[in-house]
Order: C-alpha cells, then structure tokens, then sequence
C-alpha cells in the first residue's frame, strides 16, 4: 500500500521507521512518504497560512500549497492505460468534525491502494482545497473520537497504525489479529501467563483446566460483561445473528 501525508511537521513521522510498521516498510508491504507542504510554497517566508475573509480567531491554511502538494503525490499521469487502478485515491482529512475512525473502517481502508492524509494546522484548509480535490481524489474527513488536537499528524499516526497492521504480512501471526477487541464488535476478553500464582492472586481455574469448551465460554462471558460495564453503548451494534450463532455454538 501507498501512503502519502502531507503536513508542516514531517520529522511527526519518524516514528514509523521502529516498530512493526518499519519492518513493513523495510519489506516493501508499506511505502509511506511524509510530504513538506512548504516545499510547495512560491514564497521566500514558505508562507502556507492567512487570515481568515469574514473575521475570527486563528489562522486558515492557504489554498494554492494544498493544490500543488496534492497534484504532486497523485499516481503517474498515465491513468488511462488498461492495468492501472481506475479507482480514484482516497484523500483523508483529519479532523475532529469527520466520520469517526473504527476498527470496521480500518479494515475497510487496509483494502486501499493509496491513501493520501492531508493533515491541517490551524483552524484549518481553505474550503476550497476539498471542492477542486473532489475530481482527482475520493474525499473521506475523519476523526478519531470527540476530542481536539492541535492538529492532524498524531491523530494520522494512529491511523496508520490501525491501518498498517491489518495490511497481510505486518502482523507475524495474523491469528493474532482475529480475536483482539472490536473484531467482533465486543471488547477483548481478559489474558493471563506464568506463574498461575502471582503476588496470591490466582488466574481464573478454568483457564487451567484444558476444557476448551468451559474456555470458551468463560471468555465469551467475559467479552460480554466487560463490553456491558465499559462500552454498553456497543452492545446494541452487535450484528445479532454472529453474536447468536458464536454464543449457540459454545
Ligand atoms: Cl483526526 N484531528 C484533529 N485535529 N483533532 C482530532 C481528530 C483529528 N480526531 C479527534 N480529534
């Protein structure tokens, strides 16, 4: 997968060269370029910000940067030719005002050719910047949850992360990816290791007992009540017939 950010802070993303996502990159399962929106300045000051027409509070990034940064990560102009993705980039806003980011969506975005993350400072782009994109990018404002960060690159991070991970040979042991929290819409059930004793506390005996069955349902159970206590909100997104199927089953 191709991603391109876009953003005044680059060195934000130095980050993706340790960890598993830098091994991805490293093995060409990642092609992730942070882009200096002041190298596609015409100024001498690398002006990429003005005041607002109308009046208010803040600053507004200024269009034409936006355009030519944009222009300059869009696939080779060939794009007619037959073995070429027809399918337009998918250009991501971050802000606090977008769809908010889930699991489901990254799963839905690991399935991308390219994305493109246009992260905003300030109170924000030029509304414009969107409308003269719409032709040339599939145009997606997200949020990560109901907060505000100064600006879009470590919201951009996590994403990439969530992204990156569900991309088929990041993770060593895609096993591990299938019952972690909001895979099924519920949160993860509890985990235990060595030693079964710890500081007198015990790990739950059926967990010890080998019957993978009781095991089963225990965690089920246990996926069930934690999702209830801290998310009940969840509870009602549950698709009922894999939840009746998986608790029929066990
Ligand atoms: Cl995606 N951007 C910013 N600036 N703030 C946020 C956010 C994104 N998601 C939550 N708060």
């Amino acid at each position: 997968m191709r991603i391109d950010a876009i953003t005044i802070f680059p060195e934000i993303f130095n980050v993706l060269d340790v960890s598993l996502l830098g091994k991805a990159r490293e093995a060409g399962l990642l092609n992730f370029t942070a882009h200096n929106l002041r190298d596609f300045t015409t100024d001498v000051h690398r002006t990429v910000d003005d005041s607002p027409y109308g009046g208010g509070a803040g600053m507004v990034m200024k269009p034409e940067p936006w355009a030519l940064a944009l222009e300059s990560v869009l696939p080779g102009e060939a794009t007619d030719t037959a073995d070429e993705d027809p399918s337009l980039p998918l250009l991501i806003i971050p802000t606090p005002s977008g769809h908010v980011f889930n699991q489901q969506l990254a799963r839905a975005l690991s399935h991308e050719k390219q994305l493109v993350f246009a992260c905003g400072r300030y109170e924000g782009i030029d509304e414009r910047v969107y409308e003269w994109a719409s032709d040339k990018f599939r145009v997606l404002p997200v949020s990560l949850g109901d907060y505000v960060l100064n600006g879009g690159e470590v919201a951009v991070l996590a994403m990439i992360e969530a992204i990156g991970r569900l991309i088929p040979g990041v993770v060593g042991n895609p096993e591990s990816l299938v019952e972690e929290s909001h895979e099924d819409g519920l949160l993860e059930y509890p985990v235990y290791t060595k030693p079964s004793t710890w500081r007198d506390l015990e790990v739950p005996e059926v967990l010890l007992s080998g019957n993978h069955g009781k095991i089963a349902r225990f965690r089920r159970e246990a996926q069930l009540t934690r999702t209830a206590q801290r998310r009940p909100e969840l509870i009602l997104d549950i698709d009922p017939a894999t939840t009746n199927r998986k608790d029929r089953d066990l």
